[in-house]
């Protein structure tokens, strides 16, 4: 039941009731009995919308009173996922919604499951952001979200006869409701044109025949847990202002011209990249990424300019953080600000840029790594352009002076060479600190990737391992997890989630690994029921879950674990009475939409699915399911139903992963290399409680140093991945054909550049013991139960408190909310 805190809401079941029949009257001018599921739903968003409006005023008016420093977390994604459960949760309202709508004879997770998935980012990036926000106000922090409202977030993804098919995600169909629109505070976004430089005295540049933009914020309030507090996350969104449009200027009655305009302003909010892994020099791309950057900034300085004096003291008042290289024209763009708008000198406003501007890389993958052509960023952002020259001129002169006569590395180090931006460059220099999101990531940022740049300046560098939400990852979507650990250790976890360490003494308890026993199977015949309804397969409850669920990628080698399911079906096809644990494997992940190879890899996944899910000979002993569409809701869903968590990149590619700290939290067991925040889960439970494989980062790099490794030694080694790797094109999948020599090539031909076959058979080794120990219950549970009992430093709490004191420099005991 719900404590009684000092910031509980105090409404009770009975006003809740009233509140609710009341608010679907005024909306529809109907009886409750009569509207529909998403009348209902909407009501409902609106009554909370009522709930939060006073402390979401207070908020505000606490920050201006107290001119507490305002944290900008810039992204150009957020994958919110669904609101309406996670701002009862944390307004302390989810008992007393529950038990008001089921005396109304409604349910509130049918209603929950109304609200559209807001899908505004890829994958691991864009969640993050969206796990930083809940920690940040439920830690007391002013910390807000910069962001886009993409009209259709990440495409929807069906299956058809085993493979992707892209829909549009058209999200905003029946209306959101948790954001306000505030027209009145739009700003006008500047495109190309041209720079006229003016010289009386001082020089001075005017922008002039560029086209303007109007940027229309809408603000979502984003909830504290249980602290009165609420933090806004601010989306843009393009419009275009048509009363500014001659309809038809030869006098005519053609308004084909002002609907044209619109289609072309309105484009720029119109959709997210759907792709994470390969940047493309688009200039589509560069105008959201300036279009977010300018409409941020501009409302940053309004409001500062309402509560502050000069901007000198803006690094005192204002921290911005940059969510990978994406937003990076905060620093271009707050010093033209500062040097065309206040005036300052270069020196002043770029001391001020730089103590207000943080920068966390996200991805060493080269592919990824942003570089614009100087033509395209000149003709789109002409004053910009002018302004990063004279940042990288004034940075290759502090080059010079530390490394005279070396050109080399001066033209390796700068912002632009060979005609490129360099975004990462220009991030590295204009923030006062850079951190990688792991520690094996942070090191290999500055030992390799960014080695001269931390050469040039150690002290910006830094880590701080990513986290995730416990309150949407384990008390939202695993109620009866957080219910048991509630029972067993008391309430304060969910504050402060070190506390979790507690259940270690319970770890070996038989009562309470009986129920952690009972949570799990609850879990799994959920998630059974959904596959069955969704897909028509049905799961034995009984079997071992084992689940990678993220995007598809060549580095995230879900091909290593379709090759090791087919190696057991043929032992299991070889030996119909071998005794295995029996096994539900569990994929789910979306392939950006113009990357054939893992496109290909949904169709290897979903013929393998067809052939073992049909083969009775095998007695149900393995099952492989694809589900469509992997999304938050789908991962709330998957990660407390499962027992085995495959986290099995190639060492050094994976920055961090947080869905390994996800499962983690549920109790599942990590099947992983040495990897990301895998290392640190290692660290944190213990070499026991982990199931370890794989070439270690080193042992890759050095591979690459001396030209790769030779797959056909490991292939004529191993009968059993010869075989696997031959059923790839030998009829094995009967209505493949060739579908399939991709993968088959870029093991034998092309160098696996993955590893894939270097990692068999430690990885098939792994599983092995893995199934040694589940047979083992007893010590199995004892695993699980040592992960969630380790798992508090995983949470994003954690880090944002790191966040906050190291490079924020605010003083957690310092913010307005601090108990
Ligand atoms: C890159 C690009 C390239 C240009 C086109 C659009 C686009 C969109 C997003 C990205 C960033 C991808 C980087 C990313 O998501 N990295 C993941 O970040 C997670 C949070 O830190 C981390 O856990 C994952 O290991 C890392 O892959």
């Amino acid at each position: 039941a719900a404590q009684a805190g000092p910031a509980d809401s105090g409404i009770t079941v009975e006003q809740f009731k009233q509140d609710y029949r009341n608010k679907v009257e005024r909306m529809y001018g109907d009886g409750l009995e009569r509207v529909s599921d998403l009348d209902k739903y909407n009501a409902l968003v609106s009554l909370v919308r009522d709930y939060l409006a006073e402390p979401w005023l207070n908020t505000k008016e606490k920050y201006r009173r107290t001119g507490a420093k305002q944290v900008y977390y810039f992204s150009i994604e957020f994958l919110l996922g669904r609101l309406l459960g996670s701002n009862l949760y944390n307004l302390g309202l989810n008992e007393v919604c529950q038990q008001a709508l089921s005396e109304l004879g409604l349910d509130l997770r049918t209603l929950r499951q109304v609200e559209e998935d807001p899908g505004l980012g890829n994958g691991g990036l864009g969640r993050l952001a969206a796990c930083y926000l809940d920690s940040m106000a439920s830690l007391g922090l002013p910390g807000h979200g910069m962001g886009m409202r993409y009209r259709y977030g990440l495409f929807e993804q069906r299956i058809v006869d085993g493979y992707q098919r892209e829909y549009a995600d058209d999200w905003l169909m029946d209306g959101f409701y948790w954001d306000v629109r505030k027209p009145a505070e739009a700003v006008e976004v500047r495109f190309g044109g041209n720079v006229r430089i003016k010289s009386n005295g001082k020089t001075q540049y005017i922008h002039e025949g560029y086209e303007t933009v109007l940027a229309v914020p809408y603000d979502v309030p984003v909830v504290g847990y249980r602290n009165g507090m609420v933090n806004t996350l601010r989306l843009w969104s393009a419009e275009a202002r048509l009363s500014e449009v001659v309809c038809a200027p030869q006098g005519g009655s053609d308004c084909q011209k002002a609907v044209e305009y619109s289609q072309t302003v309105e484009e720029l909010s119109n959709i997210l990249y759907p792709d994470d892994s390969t940047y493309e020099g688009k200039a589509l791309r560069l105008k959201q990424q300036y279009f977010l950057v300018s409409a941020g900034l501009q409302s940053i300085i309004r409001n500062y300019r309402e509560n502050n004096g000069h901007l000198r003291e803006f690094p005192h008042k204002i921290a911005i953080h940059i969510n990978d290289t994406h937003p990076v024209l905060c620093i271009p763009e707050l010093l033209r600000i500062l040097l065309d708008e206040e005036q300052l000198t270069w020196e002043e406003a770029w001391n001020i840029t730089v103590q207000t501007m943080s920068y966390t890389n996200h991805t060493i993958l080269p592919e990824a790594l942003e570089t614009w052509p100087e033509d395209l960023f000149r003709t789109v952002l002409p004053r910009l352009y002018l302004i990063v020259r004279d940042i990288n001129e004034y940075y290759c002169r502090s080059l010079w002076e530390a490394y005279p006569g070396d050109w080399d590395r001066i033209s390796r180090m700068a912002i632009i060479s060979y005609n490129r931006i360099h975004m990462a460059h220009l991030a590295i220099v204009g923030c006062h600190s850079v951190n990688g999101v792991a520690e094996l990531h942070t090191d290999i940022l500055k030992n390799k990737i960014m080695k001269e740049f931390c050469d040039f300046s150690p002290a910006k560098f830094n880590n701080k391992t990513n986290g995730v939400t416990q309150r949407r990852w384990v008390s939202l979507c695993n109620p009866a997890l957080a219910q048991l650990i509630t029972d067993t250790i008391g309430p304060r976890w969910v504050e402060h989630p070190q506390e979790l360490a507690q259940l270690e003494r319970h770890s070996a308890d038989t009562a309470f690994q009986h129920h952690l026993l009972k949570v799990k199977l609850q879990n799994k015949v959920a998630l059974a029921k959904y596959v069955k309804e969704k897909h028509g397969i049905t799961l034995d409850v009984n079997s071992i879950f084992d689940s990678q669920v993220k995007r598809i990628h060549a580095y995230k080698r879900q091909t290593l674990n379709v090759l090791h399911i087919m190696a057991l079906y043929n032992r299991l096809k070889e030996n119909p009475l071998l005794d295995i644990e029996p096994h539900t494997f569990i994929f789910g992940g979306k392939a950006a939409v113009n990357y054939h190879i893992a496109k290909n890899t949904i169709k290897l996944i979903n013929s393998l699915a067809d052939l073992v899910n049909n083969d009775k000979s095998i007695r149900d002993k393995i099952k492989v399911v694809f589900l469509e569409n992997y999304n938050v809701s789908l991962a709330e869903l998957i990660i407390p139903a499962t027992d085995v968590s495959e986290q099995i990149p190639t060492a050094s590619y994976e920055a961090s992963g947080t869905g390994n700290m996800k499962f983690m939290m549920n109790g599942a067991v990590t099947i992983g290399t040495l990897d990301g925040a895998n290392i640190e889960i290692k660290q944190a439970v213990g070499e026991d409680n982990i199931i370890v494989f794989g070439l270690t980062a080193e042992e890759v790099l050095a591979y690459y140093r001396g030209g790769g490794y030779n797959p056909w030694e490991v292939y004529q080694d191993n009968e059993r991945l010869r075989q696997v790797v031959d059923q790839l094109i030998n009829g094995f999948f009967p209505a493949a054909g060739d579908l399939f020599r991709g993968h088959f090539d870029s093991l034998l031909h092309q160098g696996d550049h993955f590893f894939v076959l270097k990692d068999f058979a430690s990885y098939e080794a792994a599983h092995q013991v893995l199934d040694e120990r589940y047979k083992d219950r007893p010590v199995w549970l004892k695993m699980c139960s040592a992960n969630i009992a380790h798992s508090g430093r995983f949470s994003s709490d954690r880090t944002f408190a790191e966040y906050a004191t190291d490079i924020w420099h605010i003083r957690p005991d310092t913010l307005p909310f601090s108990a």
